[in-house]
């Protein structure tokens, strides 16, 4: 385990680069633009030099090769064995479940919390680690632009081609949920390299029409096998469009407005924020489902697009911005998203330890 400090200070430099420098947008622009200062610490560091550095891209910038090379490693993950004990948790089957499983496991405090940004840094780059290690990648984890992409449906992420992450889901019949209007698809995935997923996990708690199966366990989980379900459409992208995204960073000035602006919303964000507008543009089953959603393969390209964003708002400040924190342990225990004192949680601190218990970022179990 790591604590939250040294995933701070270990893996933003090494891990969250991005390639810069050729966007024309303003976020590419805000890129650039923090991109000397962290040069400037890796000019200064032994460890996190320079010719370490991991360089992520997004989707539509590497070559379909690229792209068929990492689905490949996704679906090896997916076709693995999983290496949690046997019969402990019958809903993980496949090394991919191992990741969900661990989600699941700890979505009260990972979410609303001090350690949301951390924690889903982590957790991408040990999935990140364990496509290497397990699986033979030799890429990095690529990541999702949500605004360049208002019509999610024609962008190579989810146009349903072999070099994509799947379509969308069978357009079927089904009704608005709580959080948009229902979109574009709403069935099984039928198109590209997903389409015969097997989701084992969850749900837990849902937000999708039709209601997805229930899970056999009320923790969700046990084995409830079924399909991988989206319901893509523009409805809540818009809200991650390329102007929200610079308003969030240029406009948040602490960790905390900028991770509760990311997470609730308002203004720029929707009912959702942006992090939730993404997350419920893929929607449906397991994607609308708050502690199922890594169970749709393009979770982690969306929070490698999280990652990002945390990069390049660190980056306008690194120096006070790098070791920084706000917030509670747990989303129930009265801190919330911001971090607040009240209602008795503890406050969370850089020394804490980041648990993402059943995997680790060397790919074993522990
Ligand atoms: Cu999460």
């Amino acid at each position: 385990m790591l604590s939250l400090y040294q995933i701070i200070c270990l893996t933003v430099p090494l891990l969250s680069l991005f390639a810069g420098g050729v966007d024309a947008d303003a976020l590419g622009d805000l890129q650039a633009k923090g991109r000397p200062a962290i040069n400037a610490q890796l000019a200064k560091s032994t460890t996190c030099t320079a010719a370490k550095l991991q360089v992520r891209k997004e989707w539509g910038d590497i070559t379909v090769a690229e792209r068929k090379a990492y689905i490949k490693a996704v679906l090896c993950l997916i076709n693995a064995p999983s290496k949690m004990p046997a019969g402990k948790f019958p809903g993980a089957k496949s090394r991919y479940d191992d990741f969900v499983l661990t989600h699941i496991q700890q979505t009260l405090q990972i979410h609303g919390t001090g350690s949301f940004l951390s924690w889903h840094r982590y957790y991408t780059w040990a999935y990140e680690q364990v496509l290497h290690t397990e699986c033979g990648y030799n890429g990095t984890q690529p990541y999702w632009d949500y605004g360049r992409w208002p019509d999610p449906e024609k962008s190579p992420i989810f146009d349903g081609s072999d070099s994509s992450m799947g379509g969308n889901g069978r357009k079927v019949a089904h009704k608005a949920t709580s959080v948009g209007p229902a979109q574009n698809g709403g069935g099984c995935v039928d198109k590209g390299p997903f389409a015969n997923m097997t989701v084992h996990l969850g749900p837990v708690s849902p937000i999708a029409d039709p209601a997805p199966p229930k899970n056999p366990a009320s923790n969700g989980l046990g084995d409830n096998p079924r399909c991988l379900r989206r319901d893509i459409g523009p409805n809540l992208i818009k809200y991650a469009s390329t102007a929200n995204l610079v308003t969030l960073i240029t406009g948040q000035k602490d960790v905390a407005g900028f991770q509760n602006t990311l997470q609730n919303g308002g203004a720029i964000g929707g009912s959702q924020g942006i992090h939730g507008s993404a997350h419920f543009t893929i929607g449906a089953d397991p994607g609308g489902d708050f502690y199922t959603s890594p169970g749709d393969p393009a979770f982690f390209l969306l929070h490698a697009g999280i990652d990002r964003l945390w990069t390049i708002w660190q980056s306008q400040d690194l120096a006070n911005r790098t070791q920084v924190i706000a917030g509670g342990t747990s989303m129930t225990g009265g801190f919330g998203i911001g971090g607040g004192a009240s209602g008795g949680a503890t406050l969370q601190k850089l020394t804490d330890n980041i648990d993402i218990s059943n995997i680790s970022c060397q790919g074993v179990s522990d």
